[in-house]
């Protein structure tokens, strides 16, 4: 998979190169560029950004720059290959006033082989740069990570970044750990707490099923305290469980 990341901040995305990402890359999963949106401006205050039409306070970021920047990214009509690379680029804006960026978004984007990621500073970007690719064919995508403000694009997009890279095939040393979390994902159930030895510490124990052996008892008591926690703290994705899926245990909980 190949990334591409434009911001006047492209120093956030040093970190890319730490810990698992790293490695990833260090494989040949990933390769991530980072990209400065400045230097595709033509005058000499390198300015991204004007005041908005209509009135109101802050910088809106201009829409030509940005064209520049990714007409040479995605190939100039917008959709195509960046100098013979990878083809099906999907494009991703982080906006605070976007839908939401969940699991399943981000298992859809990990299966994708490029991705450019466009973050915008200040009080957002023209909205006629997503509309303008769009209409050139390219998968345009706009997520927001939370319902919080953010200064800016580029904490969201490492936060989508980890989420879709952690994903790829080779990524973790043991794949087990997605496989289990994929079936959270296609049902949105906070998991089970853990627990690891002693079983006994400072005077409080682990659960008793837990050190049973019984593994039909412990799926049983694991899934009940998920059920039970998700419907205490979020109840919000209970409202999204298929009914389907529930067994007859499960709705006496
Ligand atoms: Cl994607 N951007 C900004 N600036 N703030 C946010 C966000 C994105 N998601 C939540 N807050």
């Amino acid at each position: 998979m190949q990334i591409d990341i434009v911001s006047v901040f492209p120093e956030y995305f040093d970190i890319t190169g730490l810990s698992l990402l790293g490695k990833a890359q260090e494989k040949g999963l990933v390769t991530i560029k980072a990209y400065n949106l400045r230097d595709w401006t033509h005058d000499v205050h390198h300015s991204v950004d004007d005041t908005p039409v209509g009135g109101g306070a802050g910088m809106v970021m201009k829409p030509e720059v940005w064209a520049e920047c990714l007409d040479d990214l995605l190939g100039a009509g917008g959709t195509g290959r960046a100098g013979g690379q990878a083809t099906d680029p999907v494009l991703i804006f982080p906006n605070p006033s976007a839908p939401l960026f969940t699991q399943a978004d981000a298992t859809g984007l990990s299966q994708a082989s490029r991705l450019v990621f466009g973050c915008g500073r200040y009080e957002g970007y023209d909205a006629r740069i997503p509309d303008y690719y769009r209409s050139r064919g390219v998968d345009v995508r706009e997520y927001s990570i939370g319902d919080y403000v953010l200064n800016g694009g580029e904490v969201a997009v490492s936060v989508m970044l980890e989420a879709i890279t952690r994903l790829l095939p080779g990524f973790m040393g043991n794949p087990d750990s997605i496989v289990e979390e994929s079936y959270t994902g296609e049902e949105p159930l906070l998991e089970h707490r853990q627990y690891t030895r002693p079983t006994t510490w400072r005077g409080m124990t682990v659960p008793e099923v837990l050190i049973s052996g019984d593994h039909q008892r412990v799926d049983r008591f694991r899934r009940d305290e998920a059920l039970e926690r998700t419907s205490r703290i979020r109840p919000d994705l209970i409202g999204r469980l298929d009914c389907d899926r529930l067994d007859k245990k499960d709705r006496k909980t």
